[in-house]
């Protein structure tokens, strides 16, 4: 064999042993070595490129487009060896990541309003159906909106420390929103319907107290409103609220706020009257306070008692939701425990 063949030899072994090192390399940084060391700076076809001038004249073209050719083919080689080697790590590096974007997202979980604030919204919206205007008060009160106006006595137990949260002697906690009513009336003439619902504080804690609970009171006042429009209105309202069937009676008592006055009990929804722990054997449930509010009360908004006559009841909205889904303890109602607060 001549001079030729035995270089044109060398190059091809070159090819081979390049292809095959190329092939069996593990990773980029070994593939980039593999590349250098045969097409680098200082790689070996390379150098032989560098020694073609050596080479007898008539052998250079030849030889020296044979390498070149070589080269290219090297760099291809390599160029795709390394895009393989960059593709298997990506997909290495997703696996390993482990998302999967065909699972579906995670669902955030869906609020909704408190026991509460939905019983309130239920008995609002039975009065809204009757023509009620809804209104608010502040939850700091004087005094004389939260007992004077109302006709208390100055001597009234309601009004002890024992009973009422106070700020100093004329600001109080409100004891319930008949303030509101009060404000209402100072502002506006009759005809008035009316329904206020909102916090109130007493100094009251055990199993069935809270000293901060929740309240709806109402009132209406226009010309010739009587009884008969209280045991109506009510009627219509303990029976949207607690079904058709329900049992119900209208019993005397005393408000200093109206006269005459009555409490509205409803048969025992655990013991349907037969008597029980709940209702303490008598068979009944007081549920609300009510009457024709008192003259007096007209007199401190300046209204003319001879020419206006109203209703006003009032009822607490923990004591409602405890009958409504049986409960026994009101606390269950402040202490947030979701588990507890998502059954309704
Ligand atoms: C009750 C019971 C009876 C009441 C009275 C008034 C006002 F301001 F018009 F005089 N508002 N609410 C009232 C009457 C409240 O709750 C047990």
């Amino acid at each position: 064999m001549n001079e030729i063949g035995r270089t044109r030899e060398r190059l091809k072994r070159l090819e081979e042993e390049a292809r095959a090192e190329l092939c069996a390399a593990q990773g980029e940084t070994h593939l980039q070595a593999v590349r250098a060391k045969y097409i680098g700076r200082k790689g070996l076809l390379t150098n032989f490129l560098r020694e073609i001038r050596n080479l007898p004249a008539e052998e250079r073209p030849a030889l020296g487009q044979l390498a070149n050719q070589l080269k290219t083919a090297l760099e291809e080689a390599a160029e795709q060896a390394l895009t393989e080697e960059r593709e298997r790590q990506k997909a290495k590096q997703l696996l390993r990541e482990g998302v999967d974007i065909s699972l579906p997202g995670r669902k955030p979980s869906l609020g909704k309003a408190h026991l509460i604030t939905q019983v309130t919204q239920e008995i609002v919206a039975i009065f809204e159906r009757l023509g009620f205007e809804v209104s608010e008060g502040p939850e700091v009160e004087l005094d004389y909106y939260n007992f004077e106006a109302l006709n208390f006595p100055q001597d009234h137990p309601a009004r002890d420390m024992q009973d009422t949260f106070y700020f100093s002697p004329n600001v109080v906690l409100r004891t319930h929103t008949s303030p509101v009513q009060v404000r209402t009336m100072e502002k506006r003439k009759p005809p008035l319907r009316v329904i206020a619902p909102g916090r109130v504080y007493r100094h009251d804690s055990d199993p069935t107290h809270s000293p901060m609970f929740h309240q709806v009171e109402g009132f209406v006042v226009d010309h010739g409103v009587t009884f008969a429009d209280l045991k109506g209105t009510l009627t219509f309202f303990v029976h949207q609220l607690f079904g058709p069937g329900v049992k119900m009676r209208f019993r005397p008592s005393f408000f200093p706020f109206t006269e005459p006055s009555a409490e509205v009990d409803i048969q025992c929804v655990i013991c349907q009257g037969q008597g029980c722990p709940v209702c303490k054997k008598s068979g009944w449930l007081e549920i609300l306070g009510s009457g024709m509010i008192d003259p007096e009360v007209f007199r401190f908004v300046g209204y003319d008692a001879e020419e206006f006559t109203g209703f006003a009841f009032g009822l607490g909205v923990e004591r409602i939701a405890m009958l409504q889904v049986r409960l026994n303890d009101i606390r269950l109602f402040y202490e947030n425990n979701l588990q507890f607060l998502k059954q309704f």
